[in-house]
């Protein structure tokens, strides 16, 4: 192996994490290298490239807020911006603060490892590079990792297989052709409608149905625009105030529990006609309280009976088993309305479950149906799968593997105790999921520059938590989790959706605000909870 080059820090991935934490330790004269797997910038939008791929949060709220001569110029098409959209927005962005000298693609980090002799992380990636950084900077994303298919026989297939989360980039045709899509979460949601309008038929294999509420997608509204612009600082601090982070959500303090039945369908229904995760804003007690949750159930299960026409059809679709918003609520176009159509079929795969995959198609415990095309949108291994993937080492040997064998511990989301210098944005613990990503991924960068430019000037090397904040928080947050109903679904959240993997609840559910003063009060306080070496 050639020797280390030298580097102060190397950033891993170049999605709007790795991009805006680069941008601001140049600001700093922070030296600083992206290591990238892909061909290109974009981390989650370069490979999700599947057909209705688009952002579920309104593209005036989605998008960096750090430079408002970007605000300014920028312009979106449409209230949900299509992948194509966000990637040309990190194009853009990429040019703008001329971003691609510093970042490597198609090169991935392999191992890290952390020299407690150099007070260095020994970075080695899948070309051979091998650099000695001071520190090492995970902006890895949440949901990269896709999970496997684990069904047998998945390489005898003889048509085409397709994995949403690894999308070619070349336009896919099914013109004429008989496609299974396998899953029904975000991804499946918003592809089935897209591919049902295309193929000749188009077969869903659904394990569990989600719930989904309307987009209400439309061409950018000027007036929407101009509001906006004249009170986008404004509007910010508004979603920056609320749970989520998100403005749209519009949450209130009042209860369902307390709130007469009339009243309480008034309010679901105005919200569904706004279209998107305001529905989850109206009452305060439908994410802790199973009764009020219920009466959101039944709100969605008389909306799936009055679009979808084929009453069997419709309870197929009704999720039964879990409460609503436990799983990653899903925003849909026209999603329901698709299995009206002659040439979908909808396969409950609940009880007789997929066997195996087979040459001409797809067996399951009642069958066997043939295909041109199997798309798989089986979803991720997600929060913690972009680092235990990595052979990640730190103090004393300590494997991350090892570490988090039942489940991730971090302080804060941002750091691990036995990992100096090793900062993950958005990971597990943070809020990261549960909110408005790009607002909290620029609140981490701002936040681990912010350390380092510290660490500088009080001439220390390194910052490490101690295992005692590291535990304190650990209990927090598990604490707020199980205040809430999130433990009654088997979802990525809980990690429930992987074989094996220890289930525990992954993000921090306490909310942006009450994150963001725990953060700074961190900080005002001499990074309490840190060892400053
Ligand atoms: O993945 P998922 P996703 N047999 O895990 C099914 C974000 N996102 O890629 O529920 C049969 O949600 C699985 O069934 P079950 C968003 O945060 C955002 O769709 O495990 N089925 C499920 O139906 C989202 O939550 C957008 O029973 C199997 C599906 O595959 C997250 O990414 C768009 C199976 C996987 O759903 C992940 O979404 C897309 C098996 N063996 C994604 N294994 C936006 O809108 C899995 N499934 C911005």
């Amino acid at each position: 192996m050639t020797s280390p080059t030298t580097i102060d820090t190397v950033i891993v991935g170049a999605g709007f994490a790795g991009l805006y934490m680069l941008h601001r330790l140049r600001n700093q004269n922070t030296g600083a290298v992206i290591l990238e797997a892909g061909g290109g910038i974009g981390g989650t939008w370069y490979w999700n490239r599947y057909p209705g791929a688009r952002v579920d949060i309104e593209s005036q709220e989605y998008g960096y807020s750090f430079s408002s001569a970007l605000d300014e110029e920028w312009r979106w098409s449409e209230r949900y911006a299509p992948q194509s959209e966000i990637l040309s927005y990190l194009e853009h962005v990429a040019k703008k603060f001329d971003l691609k000298r510093d970042i490597r693609f198609n090169t991935r980090v392999t191992a890290a490892h952390w020299n407690e002799q150099a007070k260095r992380w020994h970075v080695i990636t899948d070309k051979g590079d091998n650099f000695a950084a001071r520190a090492l900077i995970m902006a890895t994303g949440c949901l990269s990792i896709p999970k496997d298919p684990d069904f047998p026989g998945v390489g005898d297939f003889q048509g085409k297989s397709y994995f949403t989360s690894r999308w070619p980039h070349e336009e896919v045709n099914f013109t004429g052709q008989n496609v299974a899509v396998i899953g029904t979460g975000s991804s499946a949601v918003q592809s089935i409608p897209v591919i049902a309008k295309q193929a000749k038929h188009l077969t869903v294999f659904q394990r569990t149905p989600n719930y989904t509420v309307p987009a209400h997608n439309h061409a950018a509204d000027p007036a929407i625009e101009e509001l906006w612009k004249l009170n986008r600082p404004r509007f910010r601090s508004q979603a920056l105030a609320n749970n989520s982070g998100v403005r749209q959500i519009d949450p209130q303090d009042r209860l369902l529990s307390a709130t007469p039945p009339n009243e309480v369908e008034q309010i679901f229904e105005e919200r569904w006609k706004r279209g998107g995760f305001a529905v989850l804003g109206g009452f305060a007690d439908t994410g802790i309280d199973e009764s009020s949750n219920k009466v959101a159930h039944e709100f969605f299960a008389r909306k799936i009976k009055s679009i979808v026409k084929d009453p069997k059809v419709a309870d197929l679709l009704t999720p039964k088993t879990y409460p609503v918003g436990t799983k990653r609520l899903c925003v849909d176009i026209g999603y329901w309305e698709t299995y009206n159509r002659p040439n979908v079929t909808l396969i409950d795969v609940s009880k007789a479950p997929i066997e195996r995959i087979t040459k001409s198609g797809i067996r399951t415990a009642s069958g066997e149906h043939a295909f041109d095309v199997i798309v798989y949108a089986i979803g991720f291994d997600a929060m913690t799968g972009a680092l235990t993937k990595i052979d990640l080492v730190g103090k004393n040997g300590l494997k991350i593997k090892d570490k988090w064998a039942y489940g991730p511990k971090t302080y804060l989301g941002l750091t691990i105790a036995g990992f100096p210098n090793l900062f993950t944005i958005t990971g597990p613990q943070s809020p990261s999921v549960l909110t408005n990503m790009p607002p909290s991924i620029e609140h981490h960068v701002d936040w681990i520059a912010r350390a380092l430019s510290d660490l500088d000037a009080r001439k220390k090397q390194t910052l490490e938590a101690t295992e005692a904040a590291e535990e304190a928080w650990i209990a927090h947050v598990n604490e707020l989790g199980a205040m809430t109903l999130m433990a009654k679904a088997n979802s990525w959240y809980m990690g429930a959706n992987i074989p094996g993997k220890p289930r525990t609840f992954l993000p921090y559910v306490g909310g942006v605000p009450a994150y963001r003063q725990k953060c700074a009060e961190v900080v005002a306080n001499g990074y309490e909870g840190f060892v400053l070496g």
